[in-house]
């Protein structure tokens, strides 16, 4: 096996591309991949203030490795979701990635701040722990984004993650999540742009990008994965990929480019009548945004003044 580019030996090939690469092309590879990302969708504008996503994982740490190596200063948000060791070794991993390269990096923590945790949220609402998790990691990136004036949230979604979100929204025809569902979604009243920059690359190559750089990022799966829906629809997808490689790239690719665009009006649809939340003052729907009634089913929602 040789590199693609300058044929001497490679360390990982990539069968949709048809291609292997040697360490320092693998790596440029990635880096064109996310440099074409932003600039096919117009992610982010010169000056703007870009802040990651960062879970100590695989993809949020290459994100924030390539945003900087192609010359964004983005800084990272963690959040702590109390789920045990996993939380523990997240928080190192996003932190000493963030010392070693002199980035800052905010902090939330669900319990220190908000007064629950993941498991104890899964347990008061009776569901599975990711609805919880994926609510309040919405809701506090986009806030934190807004209280610091960041024109930029970017998260670290893949091409296997789109690809699962995607199989599971045509599955079910929820033409609003199909709508909201794209590489970019522009800022409205009340929103930071949130952009995934990382869609074009699978998970085995964000995970052989931190390989070969060197970053030391948690290779443990979360605990509470177990049950989320997305991972069938991941091993799915994985034996299509086996047969047909490139089968994800051209699924997401496809639906970006010649798709997507029949569904923005279902989404435009939901973000219409949004009010200022009358606890938090973030835009919801109704009267009491998701993450307040989260917090009032935990039971450490602080009361509201009238
Ligand atoms: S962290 Fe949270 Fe994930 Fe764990 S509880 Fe589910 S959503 S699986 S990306
Ligand atoms: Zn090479
Ligand atoms: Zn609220």
């Amino acid at each position: 096996m040789k590199c693609r580019v300058c044929r001497e030996p490679a360390v990982l090939d990539i069968r949709r591309h048809n291609a292997a690469f040697c360490r320092d092309h693998f790596v440029k590879h990635c880096a064109e991949q996310v440099r074409r990302a932003i600039k096919d969708h117009d992610m982010i504008g010169a000056g703007e203030r870009v802040v990651v996503a960062v879970s100590g994982g695989k993809d949020s740490l290459a994100l924030w490795d390539l945003l900087v190596d192609l010359g964004y200063r983005p800084d990272g948000l963690y959040l702590g979701l109390g789920i045990g060791e996993y939380s523990e070794a997240s928080g190192h991993a996003a932190r000493a990635f963030a010392q070693d390269r002199g980035l800052k990096l905010h902090e939330v923590d669900l319990a220190t701040d908000f007064g629950y945790d993941i498991p104890r949220a899964a347990a008061a609402t009776h569901r599975a722990p990711c609805g919880a998790c994926g609510l309040s990691k919405r809701h506090l990136f986009n806030a934190v984004a807004v209280e610091h004036g960041y024109d930029v949230v970017a998260t670290g979604h893949n091409l296997d993650d789109e690809a699962a979100v995607l199989l599971g929204n045509v599955l079910r025809w929820e033409t609003g999540y199909l709508g909201r569902q794209h590489p970019v979604l522009p800022a409205t009243p009340g929103f930071a742009r949130k952009v995934k920059p990382l869609y074009r690359l699978g998970e085995r190559e964000t995970a052989a990008y931190c390989v070969l750089r060197g970053l030391d990022y948690q290779v443990e799966e979360c605990p509470m994965a177990e049950g989320n829906r997305h991972l069938g629809f991941k091993e799915v997808l994985d034996g299509l990929e086996d047969r047909s490689p490139g089968a994800k790239a051209a699924f997401v690719f496809g639906f970006v480019d010649r798709a997507h665009e029949y569904f923005t009006d279902d989404a435009g649809e939901e973000r219409e009548g949004l009010r200022q939340c009358v606890v938090c003052g973030s835009p919801t729907t109704s009267g009491v945004c998701a993450f307040c009634r989260l917090r009032e089913r935990v039971g450490t929602r602080a009361e509201h003044s009238q």
